[in-house]
């Protein structure tokens, strides 16, 4: 996949169509803006917009050309609660002690005051629908109402996702439920990791999701004396990849890019790759070892065709939004939580410090700004929070981690920082922290407790987008690493507060 931004022209006159749509003021422009903020999960940067060229996403494709789109955005821990938990806090994994998908942000910070609940604070009405916290870490002081995490469940007589007999004639939820010793099943914690069946969007959790958004936007609307931050969280394409087969449709198996299938990078310590394991625990997908061709294809397939079907959600919010005259005066933001590898490097999943996985697509829009631009400087999700803030005309606390974005939406070519920050943990005492430049990405390994750098990893993204050669042994480059390690040590103490310099 070309990593680099690519509008195409065909969505120049998608812009020009929206522009031109006759606008719908609310009643009191003097109010601050509204909010539409979508999470979706593990979603990478396999988008049209953002120069996939196999993506077909003409909702989020459209929503860039109504504002910015960041190219170059990072999160702060490539796993859902690490990576949300930082960008609702406006603070680094560090800060709050964040590192797994159970430890609440408030066991270490218990007066943080979150991105939402600071809206909540300033006179909005904040909404959660869906996931925005990670499950079971939810944080209820955040929202004016508690929140909905299924929204609006259809009711059918057929067959829900997961109720799927298999190749082998093998009800999968019932035999993984039983969790088998024996047979096909034996040890897989989950169902199928892909599955698609022709039934309506709305009888799947993310289309609830959206009816449950669309209604609440319509109540929102009636509403006029008090803005709302409503936070709408989608599930795909996270794992399983299960979507109506009306987007599986979209893409067939043999015109499918097969060429982001690659090795693992040359002269790599083996820590910085994983064994996909996440993927693993579905059924059907192999305990070990490499995935068969078809099956890396059929993966492939699911994630595009769920990454279709969360545009078409998209796409359903944004009409609401303009149905009922709220587009003129929401700002609208879309990131994913963090990237993905999608069989790149051997790996299927999330889990690491390389450029798939800590990039990850941020588009803001707000109804006054510039259309259509391309922001190419770094940024880190620890941003969005000041940013947030500044084009909602609010104070930005004294505290957060990051800076505001708006100097940047103001004009692309702008840049408000040199390094974007990331790091992975690989047991209670391993480390690897990350740091990307505008040329390089720097990551080292390190093990706190014996006091040893385990790894290096260096990769030049002028002549290696994508990653695919450990620089950091190589003589000609041994001044970079010497500076990037300067860097890393002097920005430590911001960057990671709870690491230790060993070297
Ligand atoms: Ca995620």
């Amino acid at each position: 996949m070309n990593l680099r931004p690519r509008l195409p022209a065909a969505l120049f006159g998608a812009a020009l169509a929206l522009s031109l749509t006759p606008a719908t003021v609310s009643a009191d422009t003097t109010q601050r803006p509204n909010i539409l903020f979508i999470a979706v999960d593990d979603l990478r940067v396999n988008l049209g917009c953002y120069g996939d060229a196999q993506a077909i996403t003409p909702n989020i494709d459209a929503l860039a050309q109504t504002g910015t789109l960041f190219d170059r955005a990072y999160c702060q821990q490539a796993i859902c609660s690490p990576s949300r938990s930082s960008l609702l806090t406006g603070q680094r994994p560090d800060t709050i002690q964040v590192y797994d998908l159970h430890t609440h942000f408030r066991k270490a910070a218990p007066d943080t005051v979150t991105l939402p609940e600071y809206f909540k604070q300033n006179g909005y009405r904040t909404q959660g629908i869906g996931k925005i916290y990670h499950w079971g870490v939810d944080d209820p002081q955040s929202w004016s109402v508690p929140i909905s995490l299924v929204g609006d469940r259809v009711k059918t007589d057929r067959p829900r996702s997961g109720s799927y007999v298999t190749p082998h004639g093998i009800e999968v939820n019932e035999a993984v439920k039983a969790k088998p010793k024996t047979g096909p099943y034996a040890g897989y914690q989950w169902g199928l990791a892909y599955e698609s069946q022709d039934i309506p969007d709305e009888e799947h959790g993310d289309g609830a999701l959206t009816v449950a958004a669309v209604r609440t936007l319509g109540e929102l609307a009636k509403n006029k004396d008090e803005p709302f931050f409503l936070a709408v969280g989608y599930l795909k394409p996270h794992l399983p990849f299960v979507a109506p087969s009306k987007y599986w449709d979209m893409y067939p198996p043999e015109d499918m890019d097969l060429s982001d299938f690659t090795d693992a990078p040359a002269g790599i310590p083996r820590i910085a790759l994983t064994k996909s394991n996440e993927l693993r625990t579905y059924a059907e997908i192999p305990k070990d070892g490499p995935l068969p061709l078809e099956l890396q294809i059929n993966l492939l397939r699911g994630y595009y065709a769920c990454t279709s079907f969360i545009d078409a959600q998209v796409g359903l919010l944004i009409d609401a939004l303009k149905k009922n005259g709220q587009w003129d005066n929401t700002i609208v933001i879309l990131w994913g939580d963090h990237g993905f590898h999608l069989g790149d490097k051997t790996i299927w999943g999330k889990h690491t410090n390389f450029e798939e996985a800590v990039r990850a697509p941020l588009i803001i829009r707000t109804p006054d700004g510039t259309q259509g631009q391309v922001a190419e400087g770094l940024c880190e999700f620890v941003d969005v929070y000041p940013t947030l803030c500044a084009l909602a005309g609010l104070d930005i606390p004294g505290n957060l981690a990051g800076v505001s974005l708006q100097p940047v939406m103001d004009d692309p070519a702008e840049t408000v920082k040199a390094y974007a920050f990331s790091q992975y943990p690989r047991g209670p005492n391993i480390w690897g922290y990350t740091v990307r430049t505008d040329r390089y990405r720097y990551t080292v390994w390190e093990h706190l407790r014996d006091q040893i750098r385990i790894g290096v990893e260096l990769y030049d993204h002028t002549t290696d987008p994508a990653e695919t050669v450990n620089l950091a042994h190589n003589r000609d480059y041994a001044d970079t690493v010497k500076e990037l390690d300067q860097i890393l040590d002097e920005q430590t103490p911001t960057a990671f507060p709870a690491r230790q310099i060993i070297h």
